[in-house]
């Protein structure tokens, strides 16, 4: 089904932001495979505008494209494919981030990364190739093209941002992306981000994946799809719940409210918030998006963020998906980059942290250790819900147990676990908690400056 992320019954997806496919490899092997990643969602891997100033160079170029070529600044095919198959061959898969509802905007015009020329006033795309009878046209759009987001034929048939829409009607347009996206599957993908999915007809994506071959190893390839849906829009999520997970956009307002306020984590998944069911949703405290609006959480915000990317990674709600970013300090910024602009490599420091400006959330102590409880605990409903003493905690039914306050703490609680001495997997069993017979545990975290404690019946000391 395209809900199977096909990663063993792993449970954490990281998106590794800008990485070249070199590096990503090389982290599959080094980091992402012994930690227990599921896989990775990669930037789009498709030849894109090369957007030289006013900025330079910014990550969004990779969101307008000029072919279906895998030339990118992360990498040519080749390299794309040795990071699939690296990848694979340690547990970890990987997902393509695909930008399909549109190519370049009707501002650009030049030369792509791979050097393909491309002309977006004209709609002349030689690379594919597309041209202008492949677009919609504006004329039902607002005055200046733009998109009236309480009408979803505009959502859907209008230049997102001035980005030429692709007219799906036409099976040449179905024809040539479902080519692009078997292509992927040859190389070994197990599956895809669809960048602005809600831009995109329910109907024409379904069509898309009717035209689909089965992955090398059997299954449909897995389908996450973008979609923005805070109930005030013509375009509902629930429109894309049969074809695949859908990104849950109110969790990460709802987790950034609970990370400052405990009691309301506890409706975080709440149906009354017309939230998407468990099975059906992407869960994320962050994505390259939303870090880069004002008042969101991202790496800056420190503890917060720690409690919120805990917290999530701890409780029962959705597929969740990590965000591994670049420091930035202007939005527009791109990846670190050589004198060149070609991306700078990742380099790990020798205390797991990583170099070069990449901030590697993935990598930080508990974000890393959490994704290993996750995959324990898959299954299990939270129980033993307590907030007390400024220090939530709970069960994962009878197989792993989670607690975290924003400051030090000592508390006894019922971890609904079998007696034993248990491993914290927080400080990577620098300490441990003894569980009675009664399953009751008094404990403290091992770090102060990391308020946070989890055992699974897996990791006995
Ligand atoms: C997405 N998801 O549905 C991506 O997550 C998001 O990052 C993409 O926007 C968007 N949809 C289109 O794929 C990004 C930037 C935009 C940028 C766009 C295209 O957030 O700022 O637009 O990518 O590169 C830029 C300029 C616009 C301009 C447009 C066309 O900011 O002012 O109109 O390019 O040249
Ligand atoms: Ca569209």
């Amino acid at each position: 089904s395209y809900f199977d992320p096909h990663c063993g019954g792993r449970q954490v997806i990281v998106h590794l932001f800008e990485w070249r496919w070199e590096d990503v490899a090389a982290e599959c092997e080094r980091y992402l495979g012994p930690k227990g990643f599921c896989g990775v969602q990669v930037s789009p891997p498709n030849e894109n505008a090369v957007v030289k100033s006013n900025p330079s160079r910014p990550w969004w170029e990779r969101y307008q494209p000029v072919s279906y070529h895998l030339n990118t600044r992360s990498g040519d095919e080749k390299d794309f494919k040795d990071m699939v198959d690296r990848c694979k061959a340690v547990g970890v898969r990987i997902y393509a981030d695909v930008v399909i509802n549109h190519m370049a905007g009707s501002d650009r015009k030049g030369l792509g990364t791979g050097g393909t020329s491309f002309d977006g006033a004209t709609g002349d795309f030689p690379g594919v190739p597309f041209s202008a009878d492949n677009f919609h046209s504006a004329s039902d759009c607002g005055a200046r093209g733009d998109i009236n987001y309480q009408v979803s034929s505009q959502v859907r048939n209008c230049d997102l941002l001035g980005l030429r829409d692709l007219d799906y009607s036409q099976s040449y347009v179905l024809n040539k992306v479902a080519a692009y996206l078997n292509k992927l599957i040859d190389l070994g993908v197990a599956g895809f981000r669809v960048d602005a999915a809600k831009h995109m007809w329910p109907d024409d994506i379904s069509a898309l994946q009717k035209k689909l071959q089965d992955l090398p190893e059997g299954g449909k390839p897995f389908f996450c799809l973008e979609v923005i849906d805070f109930d005030s829009e013509a375009v509902k999520d629930r429109e894309y719940f049969s074809l695949g997970y859908v990104t849950e956009f109110r969790y990460h307002q709802k987790v950034k409210d609970g990370v400052s306020s405990f009691n309301r984590l506890k409706d975080v998944q709440d149906a009354g918030w017309s939230m998407v069911p468990s099975d059906k949703a992407l869960v994320f405290v962050d994505n390259h998006d939303t870090q880069r609006q004002m008042g969101t959480l991202n790496y800056k915000r420190g503890d917060q963020y720690k409690r919120a990317v805990a917290f999530t990674l701890a409780n029962d709600y959705g597929l969740v998906r990590v965000m591994s970013s670049f420091s930035f300090r202007r939005k527009d910024e791109g990846p670190p980059h050589e004198a060149d602009y070609s991306i700078k490599s990742v380099s790990i420091n020798s205390d797991g942290t990583c170099g070069n400006r990449w901030v590697c959330e993935h990598r930080w102590n508990m974000i890393g250790n959490l994704a290993r409880f996750r995959t324990a605990v898959h299954g299990e409903k939270v129980t033993n819900w307590v907030y007390r003493n400024r220090v939530l905690s709970f069960s994962r039914g009878h197989k792993g147990f989670f607690a975290m306050s924003r400051t030090d703490f000592t508390v006894t609680r019922d971890t609904g676990l079998p007696a034993g001495e248990y491993c914290d997997l927080i400080s990577d069993c620098a300490m441990t908690v003894s569980v009675d017979t009664k399953g009751s545990a008094t404990f403290s975290p091992a770090h102060s400056s990391e308020p946070f404690v989890a055992i699974i019946t897996e990791e006995k000391a």
